[in-house]
């Protein structure tokens, strides 16, 4: 029953080479033998494995919660993203979730056309809600600069984006967006520290509180403000549950956040 669980991950396992584990599988059982028929290839067939990318990982989130996904880099945390989204296919565990996903990826592309578009996204325009996010995102005032505000074009001869607009314009496209759940893979890169908090607190805490929210970021204020909070480490998950019991049952976690 999925009316209040938004998202449920159950022993999941998951390999981004999984494709070419599960083909040669297919040609040994095409082959009908344990052992290929000659030595090269037995060698071959022997000596393939995959190493998982993200090991045995389990979660649940309630609708209308946030889960901050930390950890150091490598460790699996955008693979924990596209798992949820459909891109990674796990081969081990189960998979829930109610459907209508909005994700914003770590490093966020634009399309020829003006930063509307770009946030519209091909969806109607609502005043109040587009209003709304654009404030949570802190672009009010970078919009207030350019002549043309957001019907300013982006694409050669037009507007030329810093890396933090960019990000925020990539954070307000996939908010504007209605979703059962929503997916943000490091939203705050390119921002200085000033603007994150800001746009933590507006956008992530207080415009999306009724959302279901998988936030990747490891800084401290954002692990404790969210309901839970996934460590990952090599894959694995080295803690998940809530900001309290990460602080009681793993003290030294902040080490596993430094690289
Ligand atoms: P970050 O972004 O540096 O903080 O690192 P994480 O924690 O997001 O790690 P992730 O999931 O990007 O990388 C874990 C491993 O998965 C790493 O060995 C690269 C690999 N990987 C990530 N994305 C893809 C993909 O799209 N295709 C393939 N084949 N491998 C990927």
């Amino acid at each position: 029953n999925l009316t209040n669980t938004e998202l449920e991950l159950v022993n999941v396992t998951a390999s981004w080479d999984e494709g070419i584990g599960e083909l040669f599988e297919k040609i040994k059982q095409e082959n009908k033998a344990d052992d290929p028929p000659n030595g090269d290839t037995g060698l071959f067939f022997t000596n393939l494995y995959v190493t998982p990318v993200l090991k045995n990982i389990g979660l649940y989130l309630e609708k209308g919660k946030m889960l901050a996904v930390a950890g150091s880099t490598g460790s699996g945390k955008s693979s924990l993203l596209m798992m949820i989204l459909g891109e990674l296919v796990p081969s081990e565990g189960k998979i829930r979730h109610s459907g209508r996903i909005s994700f914003s990826p770590q490093t966020s592309w634009i399309m020829p056309g003006t930063i509307r578009d770009n946030i519209l996204f091909g969806l109607a325009y609502d005043e109040y809600r587009y209003t709304s996010v654009i404030r949570a995102c802190q672009l009010e005032e970078d919009l207030a600069l350019l002549p043309e505000k957001d019907k300013a074009p982006l694409k050669e001869g037009g507007v030329t984006l810093s890396g933090g607009q960019r990000a925020r314009i990539g954070l307000a496209r996939a908010v504007y967006k209605d979703a059962d759940l929503y997916l943000l893979d490091s939203p705050f890169t390119h921002l200085d520290i000033v603007t994150e908090k800001e746009i933590f607190e507006r956008c992530l805490c207080k415009l999306m509180s009724s959302k279901t929210r998988v936030v990747v970021t490891s800084k401290l204020d954002h692990l404790k403000r969210a309901d839970k909070v996934l460590l990952l480490h090599n894959g694995m998950c080295y803690f998940y549950g809530s900001f309290s019991d990460l602080q009681a049952q793993r003290p030294d976690f902040s080490s596993l956040l430094l690289g």
